[in-house]
């Protein structure tokens, strides 16, 4: 029987927990990699079975992608037959404020694992997937964007993540290793980490409809995105790696929507219908049966320098690893906003009893 062993750095993240999941469903053995100070593992504790069990197939071990000897040794270790990296610090507005400790995470993170395949002599068995990015396109070059696109990266995570792009080639054209790069846009799910801006608005919503937040304050609204569901987007990142030839790939809707639009469909959601008032800093969005002012415009938000649309171009994706989104944009939200009604719910329930 082919040994089907995945190594996934990043395992607790809103990615690396449904990755798992896909994984283990196809037969694989699972090892994925937190680090001692994750205080949230919960997008995994469904997995977890206590590794005595014989049949265990998912085993969490410590590791931080700023460390080289720990993921040299656990690599040695566990000898897998593809290599996810997940791991990064992945919110675009912290790296402005931890622009070198992004820097060594997503950049020099991505070289330590390359570098570990090589010391390791496991070229020829281990195939490498990098995280990459549509940020990396930033300042609009070309709409849609797709794999010839140029890059234009506008934050200190965007150029962390170029270096690791090209270093992933690099390792390929010179080493010949099965290393590629998944260009993905934006995607999300009800486990999607709670500061980044659709789950910071279902959540809001969620909570204002329990009566446990009043407003919701948010950046720039007019930011476009194209938005697909988590869900959908590891099963593009196992395909990837299912090809003979290594490759890099956009995985993307093809449908772009502004933070504007997703706010609206959210609140549609709860039965309540927004209307707009002010323009910039000043704009509020109101309920527009009561007039309550329900989203407000706080600069604290808005990002040094921002990337104001992305909207990708899967026809590569499509044709080569037969890969679509599947998720149509509504119904994304509408699951992302039912899970939150229900998560705030219960947290309610919680603090009341
Ligand atoms: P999350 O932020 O949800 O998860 C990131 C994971 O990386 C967490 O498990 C985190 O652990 C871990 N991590 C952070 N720093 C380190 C470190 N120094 N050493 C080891 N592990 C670390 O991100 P997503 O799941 O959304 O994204 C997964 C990857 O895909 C990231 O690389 C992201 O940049 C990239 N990406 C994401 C897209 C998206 O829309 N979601 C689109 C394109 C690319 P901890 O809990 O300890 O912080
Ligand atoms: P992004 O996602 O930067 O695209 O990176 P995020 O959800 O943080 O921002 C999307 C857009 O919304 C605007 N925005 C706000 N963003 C946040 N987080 N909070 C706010 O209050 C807010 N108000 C408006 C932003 O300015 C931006 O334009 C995500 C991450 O998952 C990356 O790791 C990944 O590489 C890219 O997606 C593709």
């Amino acid at each position: 029987m082919v040994r089907k062993v995945a190594f996934i750095t990043g395992v607790t993240g809103q990615d690396g927990a449904l990755l798992a999941e896909l994984l283990l469903g196809k037969g694989y053995e699972v090892h994925g990699t937190k680090r001692r100070s994750s205080s949230f593992t919960g997008r995994v504790d469904h997995l977890y079975v206590d590794p005595h069990v014989e049949d265990a197939r998912f085993f969490i071990h410590y590791a931080d992608v700023t460390d080289s000897t720990n993921l040299i040794r656990l690599i040695q270790e566990v000898q897998p037959t593809e290599i996810y990296n997940l791991a990064a610090q992945s919110h675009v507005q912290v790296s402005f404020e931890t622009p070198e400790y992004t820097a060594n995470a997503d950049g020099i993170g991505t070289l330590r694992l390359l570098e570990a395949i090589r010391i390791l002599k496991l070229e020829d068995t281990a195939r490498f997937y990098q995280a990459s990015t549509s940020e990396l396109y930033g300042k609009v070059q070309e709409i849609p964007q797709k794999e010839t696109t140029p890059f234009y990266p506008r934050s200190p995570y965007a150029a962390a993540k170029l270096y690791s792009f090209w270093i992933t080639v690099n390792y390929r054209e010179a080493y010949g290793m099965h290393a590629s790069n998944g260009i993905l846009f934006n995607h999300e799910g009800p486990t999607r980490g709670e500061t980044f801006v659709t789950r910071k608005i279902t959540r809001a919503v969620a909570a204002i409809t329990l009566g446990k937040q009043k407003r919701l304050y948010l950046g720039n609204l007019d930011a476009k995105r194209d938005w697909g569901n988590a869900r959908d987007y590891v099963e593009g990142m196992w395909r990837i790696l299912q090809q003979e030839t290594p490759d890099d790939y956009v995985l993307a809707t093809g449908e772009m929507h502004s933070v504007r639009e997703f706010i609206e469909l959210a609140f549609q959601h709860v039965d309540r219908a927004i209307t707009w008032r002010g323009e910039g800093v000043d704009e509020q969005g109101l309920d527009a049966k009561t007039g309550e002012v329900l989203v407000e415009v706080d600069p604290r938000y808005f990002r040094p320098t921002e990337v104001e649309l992305l909207l990708g171009d899967p026809s590569k994706a499509r044709e080569k690893l037969g890969w679509t989104h599947k998720t149509p944009f509504r119904e994304l939200v509408r699951e992302m906003v039912a899970s939150d009604l229900a998560v705030v719910g219960q947290e309610k329930w919680r603090n009341d009893a």
